[in-house]
C-alpha cells in the first residue's frame, strides 16, 4: 500500500515512522510519503490560505497548490481521503475496507478547511472519502489522518504479528472488550476474578462474553443494536414468552442498560435496583411471572407480574433503548395485564417518578397515579381496577 500526506505540518507526521514497524516499509508492505503543500505554492511567502468568499472568520486553503500536487503525484486511481469533522465516522469497517486498497492520499485541511472545488476536482479522477475521526473539533486533519493510517495499516495482511488476536477485538465483533487481566492475581486487595483461573475455556468465554455485552450496553448500547438490529422486525412479530432461568444473564443486561439511560435522561435520580446482582435478577424468575421478548435472538423487552392479595403488581417493564418507540413496551404492558391471573382485582405498578414514556403510557392505559400510596424512592405508583377503563 502507498500513502501519500500533503500537509502544511509534514513534520507532525513523523511518529507515524515510530508506529508503523520500518520493517513493514523495508519489505516493501507500506510506502509513505509525506509533502509539504508549501511546495507547490511560488509566491514570496508561499501562500496556501486566503480569505473565504462570502465572508466569515477565518481562512480557507487555496486550490491551485492542491492542484498541482494532484498533477504531480499523479492521483488518479487513487483513494483520496480528506479528514474534516464533517466527514463519514471512521470505523473498524471503514478501516478494514481502505486497508483493500492500493493506494490512499490523504489531504490534511488547516485553518477553516480546504476550498470545496480541490474535492470536487480530486472526485472526477480518484474515490474521494470524507472522514471524521469523531464528534469534536480539532484544529487541523493531522491527528486524524495518523489515526485513520494506524487502524488501516494494522490490518495489512502479514503486518500484524499474530493475525488471530486482530479476530478478537473491540468493534471487530461489534461488542467492545472483555475487561483484562495479568499476574499477580492479587494485586492491592484487588483480586483477579476467579473464573479466569478455573482453567474452564467454555466458562471463561461465557463470562467473557457477558463482560463484553454488559460493558458495550452500558458504555454504547448503539453499537449492540447494529449488529443484532438486521433482524428486529416491527411489532408483530415479537413473540412474548416466559423466561427462563438461561435468560438472566441477558435480562440483567438489558435492564441494567435501561436503568443507565434513565440516569443519563435524568442525572441524580434515584435507582435503587441499579445494583442489583445477575443473582437477584435470577431469584425474580423464582418469585414473579417474568416474560421476554427476544429478536433475533437478543433479549429486547421483558416485563413481570406478582399477585399481592388480589393485587396484580406489574414491573420492570423494559425495551431495549434502541428499540423503544416500536411498540415494544405497550406490547409487553397489553401482555402482563392479559395474563393476570383469575384472582387479581385490580393492577398496581411502580414506575421512575421521572419516566415520562412510561407515565404516559400507563395513563393511556386508564391507570391512575396514586399520590395518596406511599411509593419506593424515585418511584410513583399507579393503579387500576381491572376490567375498568378507569
Ligand atoms: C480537518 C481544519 C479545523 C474545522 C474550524 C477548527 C477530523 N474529527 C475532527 N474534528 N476536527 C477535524 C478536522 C478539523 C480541521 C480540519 C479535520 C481542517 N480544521 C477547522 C472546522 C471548524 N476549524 C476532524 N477528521
Amino acid at each position: 500500500m502507498r500513502l501519500d500526506y500533503l500537509t502544511i505540518f509534514p513534520d507532525y507526521l513523523a511518529p507515524l515512522r515510530l508506529s508503523l514497524p520500518g520493517k513493514a516499509i523495508e519489505s516493501g508492505l507500506l510506502e509513505m510519503h509525506v509533502h509539504d503543500l508549501r511546495a507547490w505554492a511560488h509566491d514570496k511567502h508561499r501562500t496556501v490560505d486566503d480569505t473565504p468568499y462570502g465572508g466569515g472568520a477565518g481562512m480557507v486553503m487555496k486550490p491551485e497548490p492542491f492542484g498541482e500536487a494532484f498533477d504531480e503525484l499523479a492521483i488518479d486511481g487513487a483513494t483520496v481521503v480528506v479528514t474534516t469533522p464533517s466527514g463519514e465516522p471512521m470505523t473498524q469497517a471503514l478501516a478494514r475496507e481502505l486497508s483493500s486498497r492500493e493506494r490512499l492520499v490523504f489531504l490534511l485541511g488547516r485553518y477553516e478547511g480546504i476550498d470545496q472545488r480541490v474535492l470536487d476536482h480530486a472526485a472526477t479522477r480518484a474515490e474521494v472519502r470524507e472522514i471524521s475521526l469523531g464528534d469534536y473539533v480539532l484544529n487541523g486533519g493531522e491527528v486524524a489522518a495518523m489515526a485513520i493510517t494506524e487502524a488501516v495499516v494494522r490490518l495489512l495482511p502479514g503486518f500484524m504479528g499474530n493475525a488471530e488476536s486482530l479476530v478478537e477485538e473491540s468493534h471487530e465483533d461489534g461488542l467492545l472488550e472483555y475487561p483484562g487481566y495479568t499476574k499477580p492475581s492479587s494485586w492491592r486487595d484487588l483480586e483477579v476474578p476467579k473464573v479466569l483461573l478455573s482453567g474452564d475455556h467454555k466458562r471463561i468465554a461465557q463470562w467473557r462474553h457477558e463482560q463484553a455485552v454488559e460493558r458495550t450496553s452500558l458504555r454504547r448500547p448503539d453499537l449492540l443494536h447494529a449488529s443484532q438490529a438486521a433482524g428486529l422486525g416491527e411489532g408483530s412479530e415479537w413473540e412474548i414468552v416466559p423466561a427462563v432461568r438461561a435468560d438472566a444473564a441477558e435480562l440483567h443486561t438489558l435492564q441494567l442498560a435501561c436503568w443507565v439511560q434513565e440516569l443519563n435522561a435524568n442525572p441524580g435520580i434515584e435507582i435503587p435496583p441499579l445494583h442489583e446482582s445477575l443473582d437477584d435478577t435470577l431469584r425474580a424468575l423464582e418469585t414473579h411471572d417474568v416474560y421476554v421478548v427476544r429478536a433475533a435472538g437478543r433479549l429486547v423487552g421483558s416485563v413481570r407480574g406478582r399477585l399481592d392479595g388480589d393485587v396484580w403488581e406489574i414491573g420492570r417493564l423494559m425495551s431495549a433503548p434502541d428499540l423503544q418507540g416500536r411498540g415494544l413496551g405497550r406490547r409487553l404492558f397489553e401482555h402482563i395485564q392479559a395474563v393476570a391471573p383469575a384472582g387479581a382485582r385490580s393492577f398496581r405498578l411502580f414506575t421512575g417518578a421521572r419516566s415520562e414514556r412510561n407515565l404516559k403510557l400507563y395513563k393511556k392505559a386508564g391507570f391512575r397515579l396514586r399520590r395518596d400510596l406511599e411509593a419506593p424512592t424515585g418511584a410513583v405508583i399507579l393503579t387500576k381496577n381491572r376490567g375498568s377503563r378507569r
